[in-house]
């Protein structure tokens, strides 16, 4: 069974011989290579030609035997599309030019068919590189986690812009919702279309709502997304950090397979969703800076905490960090081909 195999047939809960693997944000900071490039290019540049999108996609497949690539890129090309400009700033990261004016909202916002079509070219390269032997995920942000960088305008500890419009401002915050999900379902299509193999949603700011506002405010927009995807048969996965404590709302999602963080276990998570979809996770990134024996016993408890079944793909619980050592993404690997095959 090939890669590409191992990972579809893990995300609907099919037969597997090994754990699938892949990291988030492995095309990244920690690797030497990405840093070389990052040093001749602008990040934009390397996200919006189609040549480096690919080149720095396959920096991690290069290297390491991971079952998937997620196409680089960044959840704020959506805001991009729509003509909210943004540019990185060292030690801050993503910054925009201008705010989002939330009174102003539809004439601010106006959707450049034209933005997204380096980006599916891009897509088109990798596919072709990957030969089908390893799955291409594309991803997009949900709107909700994508509002709070518009609403913010940057990086923020508590995103209590947009947690007061949510109390403020309620029809102008769905009127933005509304827009950012249908901008979204347009892009996640051109990505399929293009020929990703499978979508990620990364809710990554779900952690700052309650469980209620979550599913007032975030949920029925990522369900809408989904739903408009169900008609092309790839999986989607779906990441809400902080969300282990309501997995029942996240499952009603339609997902396919569920982005677990480290703040809960997957033996946990399992029994919540009474093990009918599958999960992806949730090895602590902090892991990754401690001794290559310490890594080891980690990924195992990770194993042994899913235990047996088809349905885990291994994964961190968020990102990888830039301060890693390439070397522990290599001690995970080899624990994953050495260990996971006794729980299947
Ligand atoms: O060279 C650099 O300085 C760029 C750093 C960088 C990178 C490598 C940014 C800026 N984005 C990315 C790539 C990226 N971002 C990927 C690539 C694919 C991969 O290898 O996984 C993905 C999937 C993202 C998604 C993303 N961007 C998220 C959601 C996932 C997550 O990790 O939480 C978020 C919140 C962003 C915003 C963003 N873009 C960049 C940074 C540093 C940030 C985070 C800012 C913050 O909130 O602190």
């Amino acid at each position: 069974m090939n890669s590409k195999k191992i990972f579809i047939n893990a995300c609907y809960g099919n037969k597997v011989d090994r754990t699938p693997i892949w990291i988030m944000r492995q095309a990244g900071r920690y690797l030497p290579e990405y840093r070389e490039i990052r040093k001749k290019h602008t990040f934009h540049q390397m996200m919006h030609t189609p040549e480096l999108m690919e080149k720095v996609t396959m920096l991690p497949l290069n290297r390491y035997q991971l079952d998937a690539a997620i196409m680089f890129s960044d959840i704020l090309v959506i805001p991009e599309a729509l003509g909210m400009d943004f540019k990185l700033v060292p030690s801050i990261g993503p910054v925009f030019n201008n705010t989002l004016d939330i009174n102003d909202l539809i004439k601010n916002l106006n959707y450049n068919d034209k933005y997204f079509l380096n980006i599916y070219d891009g897509i088109k390269n990798i596919k072709n590189t990957l030969n089908n032997e390893k799955a291409l995920i594309g991803f997009s942000g949900s709107p909700w986690t994508i509002a709070c960088y518009m609403i913010e305008g940057k990086p923020s500890k508590d995103y209590r812009n947009i947690r007061s419009l949510i109390y403020e401002n309620q029809k102008s915050y769905h009127l933005l919702m509304d827009k950012l999900t249908n901008t979204i379902i347009t892009y996640l299509k051109g990505q399929i279309i293009a020929g990703v193999d499978a979508i990620q949603i990364f809710d990554t700011n779900g952690s700052f709502l309650s469980k209620s506002n979550f599913e007032k405010f975030s949920l029925p927009y990522i369900k809408r997304i989904i739903d408009a995807l169900n008609q092309f048969n790839i999986p989607i996965i779906l990441f809400v950090k902080g969300g282990g404590h309501w997995l029942e709302l996240i499952e009603q999602s339609g997902a396919n397979v569920l982005g677990i963080d480290w703040t809960i276990s997957l033996k946990y998570a399992k029994e919540q969703i009474k093990n009918r979809i599958s999960l992806q996770g949730n090895l602590d990134p902090a892991v990754l800076l401690s001794s290559n024996e310490i890594i080891t016993d980690e990924v195992k408890k990770v194993l042994k905490s899913y235990g047996k079944g088809y349905g885990h793909i291994f994964n961190l619980g968020h990102g990888i960090t830039p301060d890693v050592s390439p070397d522990a993404v290599q001690t995970i690997i080899n624990t994953i081909f050495k260990e996971s095959p006794n729980y299947k």
